[in-house]
């Protein structure tokens, strides 16, 4: 059994819920600044889609433009399928919506009934909202679209409506503190290895398909290692022989990459090259002994694409990063798997803003974060507040750390972390992707890759 660091519950969101009312409220002030920052070039947008005698969108794959659109009451939304597929336009929770477009078509939706306010419109053809076809519908308080003159009033009508819908996410998030997590399911839950009578060190996933909650209200069919999404963290030491048998419980085959480690060429993990495919219902052990330290990743190599972004990815550690002198001993070591597809879509560690987990920590503390990127995008961590030091990349410690703010993790790789909060730092720091669309909603809601650093000292 390898050893837990002191705070190691922490990382797993595992009864570490406990934080006094002084933590909230200094969240809620905190948060809520952030949150109520929008930015102009929304307004922008939003304001060149109002010119003219009226809105017109268009529909493409995968995406409806404007992605900000306004509209007065009572006014008439012209929708021009611009793309090659059939799609939609359809305003949520009300009954306006086109019939399905063939390319090339155009079709009117009337406001008639729609109050004044905020919508989410999309396209209903299965996969394509998820896919980018989402966008924000602002219809304003005066019926004057003509003119084009009544833009800032439609704005500040839709942010009054919208700024109660932001403190209600933020306050949504910082109650977990108090009340635990507001989704069911954890990932990265370390796992125990069976120690075989020769001290292998034997792991079992199993692969299959769960009810999978990204976000309150939101519970896909992630397909997961042992239910879970990351899979749960494994952590061997340097020189440990090592085995991980593999069930295959899906419905189509499948098979496991030890991204970042070392591994002889028959554990690759790549159908046809180096192994047949798991099939449904098989079995497969991976063998190994493992060097380090090594900051990897295990995930499906099999149907890769649908598989990994669905949820069949999962940390691979293997002993300790050294750390450079004058820096105290690590307390807290966090995964923090980074994804932007599939089913779980924008999300840290397998959940969306306001159901992803805080980093607390108290000052004097080091905590050491281990981005891992297992999406399809490239993603720049920026911590408010508090420098992080580079100490390694892609598990290779560095000669010469470096301090930065936003850390940039491409598709495949992982940067090792490490964030020292001092007595003077203390509060609630956002620590989010810093591509806006990632982190933000054209409505100013925030979402997906957005979590915070809390510094607090102990009671
Ligand atoms: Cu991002």
């Amino acid at each position: 059994m390898f050893k837990l660091r002191r705070n190691d519950r922490e990382v797993f969101g595992l009864g570490a819920w406990t934080f006094a009312l002084l933590a909230v409220l200094l969240a809620f002030g905190a948060m809520a600044v952030a949150a109520s920052a929008r930015t102009t070039s929304n307004d922008a947008k939003q304001v060149a889609a109002l010119g003219g005698s009226g809105t017109k969108v268009t529909l493409a794959e995968f995406s409806i433009e404007p992605s900000a659109i306004t509209a007065a009451v009572d006014s008439t939304i012209a929708v021009t399928n611009g793309g090659t597929v059939d799609h939609n336009f359809a305003i949520k929770d009300t009954s306006g919506r086109t019939k399905t477009l063939h390319a090339g078509e155009s079709a009117s939706v009337s406001l008639k009934g729609v109050k004044a306010g905020s919508y989410t419109v999309l396209c209903e053809i299965p996969g394509h909202a998820d896919s980018g076809m989402r966008a924000t519908l602002t219809v304003g308080a005066a019926a004057s679209a003509g003119s084009g003159g009544d833009t800032s009033v439609a704005l500040k009508s839709a942010d009054a409506a919208n700024s109660k819908s932001m403190q209600q996410q933020i306050v949504d998030y910082t109650a977990q503190l108090d009340k635990g997590m507001n989704t069911k399911g954890v990932g990265n839950q370390p796992l125990a290895p069976a120690v075989q009578p020769d001290g292998t060190k034997q792991f079992a996933l199993t692969a299959k398909i769960v009810d999978w909650q990204v976000e309150p209200g939101k519970t896909v069919k992630a397909w997961t290692y042992n239910g879970q999404v990351p899979g749960p963290m494994i952590k061997v030491a340097d020189g440990d022989k090592v085995r991980i048998v593999v069930k295959n419980e899906l419905p189509q085959s499948t098979s496991v990459h030890f991204h970042g480690i070392d591994t002889p060429n028959a554990m690759d993990g790549v159908p046809y090259i180096t192994q047949d495919p798991i099939r449904p219902g098989g079995t497969f052990a991976y063998e190994f002994t493992a060097h380090g330290p090594a900051v990897g990743m295990y995930h499906s190599h099999t149907y890769a694409l649908g598989q990994v972004s669905d949820g069949l990815a999962g940390a691979f550690i293997i002993g300790d990063e050294p750390l450079p002198a004058g820096i105290a001993p690590v307390t807290q070591e966090i995964p923090m798997m980074l994804n932007d597809a599939g089913v779980i879509g924008f999300s840290l560690n397998g959940k969306s803003f306001p159901a992803t987990a805080p980093v607390v920590a108290a000052p004097g503390e080091t905590v050491e974060i281990h981005y891992m990127n297992e999406g399809q995008q490239i993603h720049p961590m920026h911590l408010h507040g508090i420098r992080q030091l580079v100490i390694a990349k892609d598990g290779y410690p560095l000669s010469n750390p470096y301090q930065a703010d936003t850390v940039l993790v491409a598709p495949g790789e992982r940067y090792t972390v490490l964030v020292s909060p001092t007595a003077k730092q203390q509060g609630v720091w956002a620590f989010h992707c810093h591509i806006l669309s990632h982190a933000e909603k054209a409505d100013g809601m925030m979402f997906g890759m957005v979590t915070a650093f809390i510094v607090k000292s102990p009671k």
